[in-house]
């Protein structure tokens, strides 16, 4: 079969429907910022339930610290308590022994099922674009969307204004640093927040204590996932990923609930 097209059509064909994507995303729902493994859960829920999801990520591949697995092995840890996430989602797992409520799971598989049950179900995810502010409001105090910048223009160092977008609910899924949080802390200063970072390692506390603080920091700002964790200086657990399946869950509960009242 012979194919009849021009450069300038390749070139066309992106420009035209990225536009169109892109000016349809300036307003959405929700905003998760981090496509790691709380944040693809989160998308998952929301965009089952109907919501307009947008998920960005500085990267240009999914699944954030999944990849990475136990020190490069490419086998995680998931605790019983999230076994339905898993099997909702079609993730595979063995069971390590009878007697102790860990399942194991593969580092591929596991980041590939959660990145495709969110996009199946609706959610949009955009690679290479870095949230480096938030839009809000006073009187009473709100976080009403996100500052964009493409990631090479971070890396470049170039002074290039961002784009913003608007969103009923921002999530912060961006790990270890919290960097919407911390943003927050830093730029509005009268909300008095900071962000003292995770404690050491304590695997089984961490694990419990993260889902129980998932939710809201301030009207329209909320939090899963390991973002929790340094924001309420709790524990880390290391390459057991149940907590961010339960949180990513749990934070798409709270934000369905505060959105449809
Ligand atoms: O770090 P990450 O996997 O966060 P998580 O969902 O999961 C933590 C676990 O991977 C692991 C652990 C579990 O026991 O301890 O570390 O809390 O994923 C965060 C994603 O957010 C992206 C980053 O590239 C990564 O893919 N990210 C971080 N900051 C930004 C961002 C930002 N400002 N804009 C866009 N993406």
């Amino acid at each position: 079969m012979s194919v009849s097209f021009d450069e300038r059509d390749i070139t066309r064909a992106i420009i035209k429907y990225a536009s169109q994507d892109l000016i349809d995303l300036t307003d959405v729902d929700v905003v998760i910022v981090g496509a790691g493994p709380s944040g693809l859960t989160a998308g998952y829920y929301l965009s089952k339930k109907g919501f307009k999801t947008l998920i960005l990520e500085r990267r240009l591949s999914l699944g954030g610290g999944i990849g990475g697995g136990g020190m490069l092995f490419h086998r995680i840890v998931v605790a019983k308590n999230a076994k339905d996430i898993l099997d909702e989602i079609g993730c595979k797992y063995d069971i390590y022994d009878e007697n102790i409520s860990l399942l194991v799971t593969s580092t591929s598989e596991l980041m590939i099922k959660l990145g495709f049950s969110a996009i199946n179900n609706g959610a949009k995810l955009l690679f290479g674009i870095s949230v480096e502010d938030v839009i809000y409001r006073d009187n009473p105090s709100r976080i009403t969307g996100v500052v964009t910048q493409w990631s090479a223009v971070q890396l470049s160092g170039l002074h290039v204004d961002p784009l913003m977008i608007k969103a009923r609910a921002v999530i912060d899924a961006t790990g270890h640093d919290a960097e919407i949080i911390s943003i927050v802390a830093k730029k509005i200063k009268e909300l008095g927040m900071s962000v003292p970072g995770e404690k050491s390692m304590y695997a089984s506390k961490g694990e419990e204590v993260l889902v129980e603080k998932t939710g809201k920091i301030i009207d329209g700002l909320y939090a899963t996932g390991m973002a929790v964790a340094a924001y309420y200086n709790l524990p880390r657990m290391g390459p057991i990923f149940s907590s961010m399946l339960l949180s990513g869950k749990r934070v798409a509960e709270i934000v369905s609930s505060d959105l449809s009242k």
